[in-house]
């Protein structure tokens, strides 16, 4: 006797449009039991995905105006996740780690918008000291683990991270060491070998990590449903008998719900989650490409979900913020970004003589 298992998955080619599986899933999604929040919550989420939002509108300009180089990948359409992970965990205790789209993570994590914009520009008050630029933002106050250009090259450091807490309060008798790692990535970095060799290893050891995929549809020109055995990556966590779940990622209190979720099964040592967000990015995959794949319809569907649009009606639905204290944060924002652009154009360029300075750790 053998057993058979099937999936569920269609072929692409009946499909009007790539992300058109997406939308499937999401008229489909158990409730996500979202997050229940207080006024002040409601304003800390709406601040930091609007800074993130803006700080990247700034950086295209700065891109295109010359004052930026090499590649620069934006996150516009992807905010509720970093919010709604991050903002989750305990800022300068737990630990992230991101990719070569790292700018809102950064932000998200505490690191100022300044320290993230000079590095951008490579200069010397850069958060990697002008050495790494936009795909290489590491912050050690800040817990931040980096960013990677390689992809699935972050998944095992963040591992690492996670080992460490574990190792530490288990072997090393430490009881407050309890800190939970986030590692981001993609849906193309999960066809990766480091992401399976990760999760054996995170379950097998119950290690205390949330395994954050961003699934946007698509990696760089690769529509994620034509690259996958099974599009549903979550699921992929059960060949490991880990949890996981999947979550609408352009809706932060959804996203945030999932994540304490996660976050309190790691803290309380009962291992990790791969945790599979439903999003998509309004830009091409870097601010070289002319983003002329993607449909314009598939482009609008998604439009129409915008996660800062979804926040603010939800805040304003619950009565928990008024309109006015809204566009007085992205005021105050836009103020943020410009500041940090004057902070990092004026800021020195690293000293030639120092060229092989931080190479190593000094101490
Ligand atoms: C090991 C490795 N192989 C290939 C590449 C080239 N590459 C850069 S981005 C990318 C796509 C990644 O897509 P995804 O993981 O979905 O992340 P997204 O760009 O959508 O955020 C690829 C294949 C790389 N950077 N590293
Ligand atoms: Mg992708």
């Amino acid at each position: 006797m053998s057993k058979e298992t099937t999936t569920t998955a269609k072929e692409p080619a009946q499909r009007a449009f790539p992300a058109e599986e997406h939308a499937e899933r999401l008229s489909n999604l158990v409730s996500s039991q979202p997050a229940v929040i207080d006024r002040k919550t409601g304003l800390e989420l709406f601040r930091d995905m609007t800074l993130g939002r803006r700080f990247e509108d700034k950086c295209a300009e700065m891109y295109y105006r010359g004052k930026m180089f090499g590649f620069v990948h934006l996150y516009n359409g992807q905010e509720a996740v970093s919010t709604g992970v991050i903002g989750a965990m305990k800022l300068k205790h737990d630990w992230f780690c991101s990719t070569y789209r790292d700018h809102v993570h950064a932000l998200s994590a505490g690191v100022p918008a300044k320290e993230v914009m000079s590095e951008l520009f490579g200069k010397e008050t850069g958060c990697s000291k002008g050495r790494g630029g936009s795909m290489h933002l590491f912050s050690k106050e800040h817990h931040l683990l980096g960013g990677y250009a390689f992809i699935g090259e972050g998944i095992p450091v963040a591992l690492g991270a996670a080992f460490t807490s574990r190792y530490k309060r288990d072997a090393l008798g430490d009881e407050k060491s309890d800190s939970v790692t986030a590692a981001f990535f993609g849906d193309g970095t999960c066809n990766n070998g480091q992401f399976f060799e990760c999760l054996n290893m995170a379950q097998l050891w119950k290690l205390p990590i949330i395994f954050v995929v961003e699934n946007n549809k698509w990696a760089i020109g690769m529509a994620h449903d034509r690259a996958t055995s099974d599009p549903e990556i979550w699921r992929k966590a059960g060949a490991f008998g880990m949890a996981g779940e999947e979550v609408d990622g352009m809706d932060v209190l959804a996203v945030r719900g999932a994540a304490q979720r996660a976050i309190k099964r790691a803290r309380e040592g009962k291992g990790p989650t791969v945790l599979e967000c439903l999003t998509y990015r309004y830009r091409g995959h870097s601010l070289a490409d002319p983003d002329e794949l993607r449909l314009e319809e598939e482009k609008s569907f998604w439009a129409k979900r915008d996660p800062l649009k979804k926040l603010e009606k939800d805040l304003t639905d619950q009565d928990l913020v008024e309109d006015k204290e809204l566009r007085g944060i992205e005021k105050e924002i836009d103020a943020e970004v410009l500041d940090a652009v004057e902070f990092a154009l004026n800021a020195p360029e690293p000293s030639p003589n120092e060229l092989t300075r931080y190479i190593w750790a000094e101490d």
